[in-house]
């Protein structure tokens, strides 16, 4: 007997309903003429998703399953060993944490790493770029400056970070225990979730959520909450504290973004990924004389690098490297046919890039021996032979550039000018060296809130749509809005991050504050690691008005979340104590325990409480209702 064919989606009817952006939709078209299926066909095909894991009650932590829970009641309400809904939902949500907060400390960790080598004198490929936040950081940690060398200092304090991934004390980690406000440092204390090691959290999670070690949800839900804090206030801000020491800190910076920035009579290569180590070197190396040459000779104006994901807003903050767009259109800039090269290190890199790339002429080129993808091209990267191994990708997309068949070439016009690089220090410096100015427009209610937005696109969600429809209700209502990773690159593209064109969109109060501050209404902070600039400047402006970041009219929002990262960025701002919006349904609905304690009990413990919302006009009401409730209880 046959059983049902499987058809593959090779159409979606509505692209107007797919991307608010339309490159996305042109060259959806594009794919689809030329046989090649992208993220929203396989969606498709997918349909409809498992029930089970849509609630978050199916359970594969042990052979004796897998089991799930029937969420009606009239089937099994137990897995094979009893564990409950509420235990199976707890431990998935916090298995997705230690996921998002793996991928963060090992990113930081290797950025550790390379600031050890430098500072020793094993690594030259590298250097100390910033010497002014070297020393800032070495005072926070206590690390001695006075009169001495900078490579001693900075040896110092990569030790001192390199310790806090593995050490086997209890004591709170160094990085930690320098960025945490005190008040929030005490309230972790009393809830029993002050982490010890970056690494030693990670293996716990996993450690307690084996078959048989622990059941009970809230227990479960602390142990997530630790290691997001370890993330949070660990491995990435290790990653962007030392990465703004190597490759120097952000300032103000103008820029392009979107597809419309690959260049027709150029080498196209785009750099995607996250770890800035690779990037900034395939920069570099793009600008070799000796690599020009080679690709005017092989009949190319030059070489053209663009970001995509985090690694390009490393590059976009720092060197002004122009960003060709965000995670869902990864796979539509190899279908404009014009890209010699993609180059990749690790997370939120489709491994359906190397399908498409095979279509074309693109080479994807993978380089980290964690993140090999079949079909593409493995060129392994080490900080050791950093500029050799940048100088031969460079050369393979170059002298890839007479393969690309004219013909096929579709590059969207659009692109849009942005600024990004809008880090602590230069907020700082742009207030005039204090945060007064700042404080003094919240009080007066010219900035009525702040809503700091993070990451992410989602094929389950209209591609920028939430991004930018709840950017624009926030700041008509007076809200600052600061934020990285790929919400940054759709507020880019929609024109957010032209200050004055913002300036345009908001209210009076935020109008008003840029005319006198020059501070636009939406703010560009950098990558998805960067969320920790924000964790900063929240303890900064509590500090600053003598209160706990739980009291502050400031709400997170992650409308287009896909990657385990989101859950473990969404969850350091609740344990920070920030209300945290999440545009899609995470996977607890399965467990009323779970879901009530993340959605309501979480504010009782001093923590933010999760709100789920998918309707974006929906969501930036709650959250301006919410920034109303603090401000009133706040008295201003
Ligand atoms: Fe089933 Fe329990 Fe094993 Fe999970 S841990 S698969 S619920 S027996
Ligand atoms: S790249 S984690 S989709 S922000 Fe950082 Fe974008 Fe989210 Fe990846």
């Amino acid at each position: 007997m046959k059983g049902p064919v499987y058809e593959r989606p090779r159409t979606i009817e509505n692209k107007e309903e797919v991307s608010i952006d339309p490159t996305v939709r042109q060259l959806l078209e594009k794919a689809e003429a030329e046989g090649i299926e992208t993220a929203w066909h396989r969606l498709l095909a997918q349909q409809p998703q498992c029930g089970f894991g849509l609630l978050g009650i199916c359970c594969r932590n042990c052979l004796m399953g897998p089991c799930r829970i029937d969420p009606f009641g009239y089937g099994p309400q137990r897995g094979v060993c009893g564990a409950t809904a509420d235990t199976i939902v707890a431990r998935n949500f916090i298995r997705m944490i230690a996921g998002g907060a793996a991928a963060h400390i090992d990113h930081g960790r290797e950025i550790a790493l390379v600031l050890y080598e430098v500072a020793t004198g094993k690594n030259k490929y590298y250097k100390i770029a910033d010497e002014k936040k070297l020393i800032a950081i070495a005072q926070r940690l206590g690390v001695p400056t006075e009169g001495r060398d900078i490579m001693e200092i900075a040896k110092d304090v990569a030790e001192i970070a390199l310790r806090d991934f593995g050490k086997q004390d209890d004591e709170v980690p160094a990085f930690v225990k320098a960025y945490a406000t005190k008040r929030r440092l005490e309230l972790w204390k009393k809830l029993g979730v002050l982490p010890r090691a970056y690494d030693r959290e990670v293996t716990e999670v996993m450690h307690r959520t084996h078959m048989g070690v622990d059941a009970d949800p809230l227990n479960l839900l602390l142990g997530g909450i630790k290691l997001a804090i370890a993330d949070g206030w660990g491995g990435s801000m290790v990653a962007t504290e030392f990465s703004d020491v190597l490759f120097g800190t952000p300032k103000p910076i103008k820029s392009v973004v979107n597809l419309g920035v690959l260049k027709e009579d150029y080498v196209n290569i785009i750099v995607h990924g996250h770890i800035p180590l690779l990037s900034a070197k395939v920069v570099e190396a793009a600008r070799d004389p000796e690599l020009v040459k080679l690709a005017q000779d092989l009949g190319a104006k030059g070489i053209n690098v663009v970001g995509m994901c985090c690694t390009g807003i490393e590059v976009l903050q720092r060197l002004g490297v122009p960003m060709a767009g965000n995670m869902l259109q990864q796979e539509l800039a190899i279908v404009t046919g014009a890209v010699e090269a993609t180059v990749v290190d690790v997370q939120c890199i489709m491994p359906a890039l190397a399908n498409v790339a095979r279509c074309y002429h693109t080479k994807l080129i993978t380089t980290i021996p964690i993140a090999k993808i079949p079909g593409s091209v493995y060129i392994e990267f080490t900080p050791e032979k950093a500029d050799e191994v940048a100088r031969e990708i460079v050369r393979i997309a170059v002298e890839n550039f007479p393969n690309r068949a004219k013909e096929r070439v579709m590059i969207p016009k659009e692109k849009m000018e942005l600024w990004a690089g809008f880090s602590v220090e230069a907020l700082l410096e742009h207030l005039g060296g204090t945060l007064d100015p700042f404080l003094e427009a919240v009080k007066r209610g010219d900035i009525r809130g702040v809503v700091g937005i993070v990451g992410c696109n989602n094929p389950k969600v209209k591609h920028d749509y939430s991004h930018v429809t709840i950017t624009k209700e926030l700041i008509k209502n007076d809200v600052l809005v600061v934020g990285t990773g790929c919400w940054a690159t759709a507020a880019g593209k929609a024109g957010l991050l032209i200050p004055e064109k913002a300036a345009e969109m908001a209210g009076p109060g935020l109008r008003k504050v840029y005319e006198e501050l020059k501070l636009p209404p939406v703010i560009h902070m950098g990558s998805c690691v960067d969320n920790s600039r924000i964790l900063v400047l929240l303890g900064a402006v509590a500090d600053a008005l003598g209160v706990d970041i739980n009291q502050l009219p400031v709400v997170g929002s992650a409308p287009e979340a896909y990657s385990e990262k989101a859950v473990s960025i969404g969850t350091y701002f609740l344990a920070a104590g920030v209300d945290v919006h999440i545009g899609v349904i995470p996977p607890i609905y399965g467990s009323d325990v779970v879901t009530n304690i993340l959605t309501k009990e979480a504010e009782k413990y001093g923590l933010g409480r999760l709100i789920i919302e998918t309707d974006p006009h929906a969501a930036a009401k709650i959250m301006l209702d919410i920034i109303d409730e603090k401000r009133k209880k706040l008295g201003i």
